[in-house]
């Protein structure tokens, strides 16, 4: 049977990949744990998903995923799934931060360097992770890995750009109440759109194929992502535990229509999508009140995730001339939250102190240079920083 081995086998690709890969049916799925064993010690053959929206729990059995090796513990194993010849796509959801020259870039180099050795057709790598023109990213480290067969990755290899969505809080007591140890829940909605370059075939999935997934990218990232974030920092800071709890405050509620409408006006037309009605189904998935979906999860990893999110329309922003104030609103509110929480998850946490508005708007690799050059974001940024 086909094979898709997905690396980061975690909630996300749980209620995403593998249930639109169990609907396409004819294909398996062996997951790669690459740090935490986690995923290998609680894989038990199958798993219910709770899909949940007003109108109820919806329950999918998924068993299309048929084994989690953990990669540190059984590495002979990791290759053997990468190199077979049944393995057809290579997908991941490793979270922004693992997009560096690392263990993932390592394996999957090696991979493809033992295939074309053994003259096994390349796997296809497919980045689910929300990251602009992710499978552009990818592709790019696979070059710089391969050093001298930089060439070789670069002509033999697809790496098709995605756009993910569904919403998926983190398993909670009623998950596992409700579907057993192992379940996991999310919303009913979901969308993917994908550029259609599988070279050695793929799932029949039900989503949405286009030739460049990248206005769909940045509707989705600066939209639902950015408002997100925006809304996980201040609902940090106002002590508000889950995405419902904001928007069940009225006036963040309103500040996160206005970062939305904000996002929509950086973005280009995108032929056949209504960027207001967009948001409108934002606002409402937001408010999902079956979902108890953590701001502390979404506030995670703010380094690795305001540039696309936040910095990269404001940018855009400064250029036509708009309003910085929902931008600068949200870097303040990122800012107070990391002066606040006294364990902040991020990779860059100590680098990230003392957070003071100089000391983050001038760190390396953080803000573009427009930004940090701009005395208007400056100013915004400064008048922000006073409503909290
Ligand atoms: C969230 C995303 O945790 C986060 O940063 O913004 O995981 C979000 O829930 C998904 O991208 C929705 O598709």
């Amino acid at each position: 049977m086909s094979r898709i081995v997905h690396l980061g086998p975690g909630a996300f690709f749980k209620a995403h990949l593998a249930a639109y890969t169990q609907e396409a049916g004819g294909w398996e799925i062996t997951g790669l744990a690459l740090r935490s064993p986690k995923a290998r010690d609680e894989f038990q053959g199958t798993y219910t998903l709770l899909e949940r929206s007003e109108a109820g729990t919806e329950r999918r059995e998924i068993d299309v995923l048929r084994e989690v090796i953990h990669v540190p513990s059984a590495p002979a194993a990791a290759m053997a799934a990468l190199t077979d010849r049944e393995t057809k796509v290579v997908s991941l959801t490793v979270t922004e931060k693992a997009y560096a020259p690392g263990a993932m870039t390592h394996l999957l180099w090696e991979a493809l360097a033992a295939r074309r050795d053994a003259a096994v057709p390349p796997f296809t790598c497919l980045s689910c992770d929300n990251l602009p023109s992710n499978g552009r990213v990818l592709r790019q480290l696979l070059i710089d890995e391969a050093g001298e067969a930089g060439d070789w990755v670069a002509k033999a290899v697809s790496f098709p750009s995605t756009m993910v969505d569904r919403i998926t809080p983190s398993r909670t007591e009623a998950t596992v109440a409700e579907g057993g140890p192992n379940a996991e829940e999310c919303e009913a909605f979901r969308q993917w759109v994908i550029e259609d370059d599988f070279p050695d075939g793929r799932p029949d999935w039900p989503a949405q194929f286009v030739t460049d997934v990248t206005p769909y990218e940045e509707m989705k990232i600066r939209m639902l992502n950015g408002a997100h974030s925006m809304l996980a920092y201040a609902g940090q800071v106002a002590g508000l535990e889950t995405v419902r709890d904001v928007m069940n405050d009225e006036a963040l509620a309103s500040r996160v229509a206005v970062h939305m409408g904000a996002a929509v006006a950086t973005l280009d037309p995108l032929p056949g999508t209504d960027f207001n009605a967009y948001a409108r189904d934002l606002l409402a998935r937001f408010r999902n009140p079956h979902l108890a979906h953590q701001t502390a999860q979404i506030a995670m990893d703010g380094s690795q995730k305001m540039p696309q999110r936040i910095f990269a329309p404001a940018v855009t922003a400064l250029e036509r001339g708009q309003d910085l104030a929902p931008f600068a609103y949200a870097t303040a509110a990122w800012i107070t939250y990391l002066q606040r929480t006294p364990e902040v998850a991020d990779p860059r946490a100590a680098e990230l102190r003392p957070a003071t508005l100089e000391h983050i708007l001038d760190l390396p690799d953080l803000l573009p240079s427009v930004l940090q050059s701009s005395a208007s974001w400056r100013a915004a940024v400064t008048r922000e920083l006073e409503q909290f």
